[in-house]
């Protein structure tokens, strides 16, 4: 059948590949895209009818010399730094290898919704980084599976312990939300949830039904039940939703004005008016994987819908 070249046009290329990088477009709304990095499998861009959902900063290194300030940074095997020097985490550097590392685009493994799948092995880990971590003992797979749908993207990890050392670890998705001013922003469903304050030092239950933002902000709310989801907020309407799956701990982080001109390349210095990380993950203990054993925790983030208060009434 001849196409003419409007219907071509149309015709939307659902998974493009780069040496970079790895671009999927929803099949019926070419406005509709995630981007993805191969260095650190780091989501650079999701764009829900053609509204850019993630932030990244305009001084973002995309060359691989160093974690993308934005998207979704990908942590593994620690979360910080850790503090016990006897631990096997404690040489590796902040947030562990996982976001600096480049992963293998292992191709689509879904036409419909959209899916594909991104692999980290210890043979694509810088060698002088792996051995930082147990003396370079362990063996892991990782592999990222991510969905696009046209309202809705989820990224899923699965840890797999390949090796015969046991090992523990962290993961959280780093994620870098897009909005149009922090100083309106709310976020709901946090309400007595037991957090650590990482600028007091010190751990409290949040009773603030909906969280705002006028100071630095960075905070890591644990073991909150996986039906709450949190929602950011701006004017009453709901901008994301953010859900977890197998993911018990939340970071909420907002760099403010002196962390941000701390950072070399967080810009534009006015950014954290226009960014909110809400951070899903398993990171106010350690995962335990055996030999052979397999772990996997999801990130499902989605687009507007009613503001849904979920609080601990009972
Ligand atoms: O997730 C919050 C946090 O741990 C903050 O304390 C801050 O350090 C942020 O991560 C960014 O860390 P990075 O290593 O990407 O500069």
């Amino acid at each position: 059948m001849l196409l003419v070249t409007t219907q071509l046009a149309q015709l939307v290329m659902p998974i493009e590949e780069t040496d970079t990088q790895v671009i999927l477009t929803h099949p019926s709304d070419p406005s509709t895209s995630v981007t993805i990095l191969k260095y650190g499998a780091t989501v650079i861009s999701w764009k829900q009818q053609g509204t850019e959902r993630l932030w990244v900063s305009e001084g973002a290194k995309l060359d691989g010399s160093k974690p993308v300030r934005g998207g979704v940074p990908l942590v593994f095997p620690v979360f910080g730094k850790q503090k016990k020097e006897s631990h096997p985490t404690f040489k590796l550097p902040q947030h562990g290898f996982a976001r600096n590392s480049t992963w293998e685009f292992l191709g689509q493994t879904k036409e419909l919704p959209l899916s594909v799948q991104f692999g980290l092995g210890p043979e694509q880990v810088d060698p002088e980084l792996y051995k930082l971590w147990g003396e370079g003992k362990y063996d892991f797979t990782l592999i990222l599976n991510i969905v696009l749908e046209a309202d809705k993207l989820t990224t899923t990890i699965e840890v797999e312990n390949t090796g015969s050392h046991t090992f523990e670890f962290n993961w959280l998705f780093h994620t870098y939300f897009r909005i149009p001013d922090i100083t309106d922003t709310l976020v709901n469903n946090l309400v007595d949830q037991k957090c650590f304050d990482q600028l007091l030092a010190e751990e409290y239950v949040e009773k603030s039904p909906v969280v705002s933002f006028h100071e630095e902000f960075d905070r890591i709310y644990k073991n909150i039940p996986t039906d709450k989801t949190f929602q950011i907020i701006e004017f009453g309407k709901v901008l994301v939703n953010v859900e977890r799956d197998n993911l018990k701990d939340t970071v909420v982080w907002n760099p403010w004005i002196k962390k941000s001109e701390g950072m070399a390349d967080f810009l534009p210095k006015s950014g954290y008016l226009n960014m909110l990380c809400i951070e899903p993950g398993n990171v106010s203990d350690f995962v335990s994987l055996t030999n052979g054993e397999k772990w996997q925790g999801s990130q499902i983030l989605s687009i507007g819908g009613e503001i849904k208060i979920q609080s601990n009434i009972y």
